[in-house]
């Protein structure tokens, strides 16, 4: 996050997040603050219970699956959900030691930006302190549509919270419509084209499409030790076409239904076996949760039986990573692949897409993309758009892809490139601030008139 605001000269960046570790003495949570306190981060103390009711059970066992369409928890979720109603007061307690660890740090003038689906109630709690700050609340995940929000025991609680903010955002336009569509018939409010009115109080939502610092990608390529791996990356699969997956192993990503529609793609396709190797690196989240256990067996076995099927006593079709690759390998893989595979049945945006067109300048390789990330609806034009659930149209983007005309990929690739080039992460972030500024300003001139 801290690349985030480099070269942004108007902001002076403070993070407050949680440490991600557990600290329980005093002395050591000075030690760490004092530590963080030089890259401008403030650590919130969450303890272990909290961690696991807030962070592990309503976070990320409840509305991280929901809000990507997997519906709430059943059977053995349900079973490490204790209760809705014990994990949503820890919820609402973890954001109370945000706001507490915000207001002792914030200063008349400052804005404060919200982050994603942990801190939905921390626009309420910081207005409670303070009704005059300014404050916007982002999510980084799709919102869903109404229908499924509103199965959501705490549906009303979590919106009026958020609602409390001066400015809402989503990567989507359509993730902003299923909000305002949850806020006008779940809580009876208002929609308006601006956000949603209650009582005379306007809360502004909008999208705001998120970037990435396209130039850190771009400056990367020239370095040494990036060159270096792509030189070593090219002899290893000189005569092949290179296929790359770069995802957080998690149920959204749809790797197994990747790897079946390449499966479905090689036995479709014989001439093509041998001269096309599939890199996916998955780095593993969550483990100490069942259904993240199982989806890890799930892919090892896909693989397995894919390289067992296609393999000779020398090469095999897909190589599998589980784990984080650093920025020079990444750059270099994201270099040498022709075509990217990025399958996710529910993403916010999708940031290695972007990630990979910024590394294709010179060789214009395809992008394969879901029609269900964020990202579609920037880089619909030059990737190819498909449907993960659907296998044999996932196997014929395949083909598709690696016999596309230089020309065509030109195309394509341009179009990408300049989108991803002049969205940055940067312009994204600046722009939310200004309008946070401004949707300030103007409701104080609307109770004024
Ligand atoms: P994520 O779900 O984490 O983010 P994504 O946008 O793809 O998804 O970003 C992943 C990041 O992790 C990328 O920067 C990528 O380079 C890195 N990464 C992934 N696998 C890696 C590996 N094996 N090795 C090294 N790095 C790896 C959430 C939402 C998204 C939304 C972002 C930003 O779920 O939809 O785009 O926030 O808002």
């Amino acid at each position: 996050m801290d690349k985030l605001f480099e070269g942004v000269k108007e902001f002076e960046a403070r993070w407050i997040g949680w440490a991600g570790v557990n600290v329980p003495d005093e002395i050591g949570q000075k030690a760490l603050t004092k530590a963080l306190a030089e890259k401008r981060c403030i650590p919130v103390f969450l303890d272990e219970d909290i961690v696991h009711q807030y962070y592990n059970g309503y976070c990320n066992n409840i509305l991280w699956p929901l809000f990507h369409y997997l519906g709430l928890p059943q059977e053995d979720r349900l079973a490490t959900t204790r209760s809705f109603q014990s994990q949503f007061a820890a919820y609402i307690k973890a954001n109370q030691m945000f706001a507490d660890v915000v207001n002792k740090h914030y200063k008349d003038g400052d804005v404060v930006w919200c982050h994603d689906y942990h801190l939905m109630f921390l626009p309420k709690c910081l207005k409670e302190y303070n009704s005059d700050m300014k404050v916007g609340w982002f999510l980084h995940t799709p919102f869903p549509s109404s229908e499924i929000h509103r199965t959501l025991p705490s549906r009303s609680d979590l919106l009026r919270a958020v609602l409390a903010a001066d400015l809402v955002g989503f990567h989507t336009y359509d993730y902003a419509r299923h909000f305002v569509s949850a806020c006008t018939r779940i809580l009876g409010f208002e929609g308006t084209p601006e956000g949603v009115e209650d009582q005379g109080r306007l809360t502004r939502v909008a999208a705001f499409p998120i970037g990435i610092d396209s130039e850190r990608f771009i400056r990367a390529l020239e370095i040494n030790p990036v060159q270096v791996h792509i030189k070593e990356l090219q002899e290893t699969f000189a005569g092949r076409k290179v296929m790359l997956g770069v995802d957080r192993l998690d149920m959204i990503k749809g790797i197994p239904q990747k790897l079946l529609a390449f499966e479905k793609f090689l036995e479709e396709n014989s001439d093509w076996r041998g001269k096309v190797v599939l890199l996916q690196i998955a780095v593993p989240t969550r483990t100490d949760v069942p259904e993240y256990q199982r989806l890890t067996s799930q892919v090892h076995e896909i693989v397995g039986r894919i390289n067992g099927r296609f393999g000779t006593l020398t090469a095999v079709p897909i190589h599998h990573l589980d784990r984080s690759l650093d920025f020079p390998a990444l750059c270099a893989l994201y270099a040498v692949t022709d075509v990217a595979l990025v399958t996710s049945l529910r993403d916010g945006m999708n940031l290695v897409s972007y990630e990979f067109v910024a590394c294709q300048d010179l060789k214009k390789g395809v992008l394969i993309l879901s029609e269900f990330a964020g990202a579609a609806q920037s880089l619909g034009a030059g990737a190819i758009l498909v449907n993960p659930w659907n296998i044999t149209e996932v196997a014929n983007a395949i083909a598709r892809a690696l016999n596309m005309s230089p020309e065509e990929r030109e195309k394509r690739h341009w179009h990408n490139f300049t989108h991803v080039t002049t969205h940055t992460a940067q312009e994204w972030a600046e722009t939310f601030v200004s309008e946070l500024n401004d949707t300030v300003v103007e409701a104080q001139l609307r109770i004024k008139q």
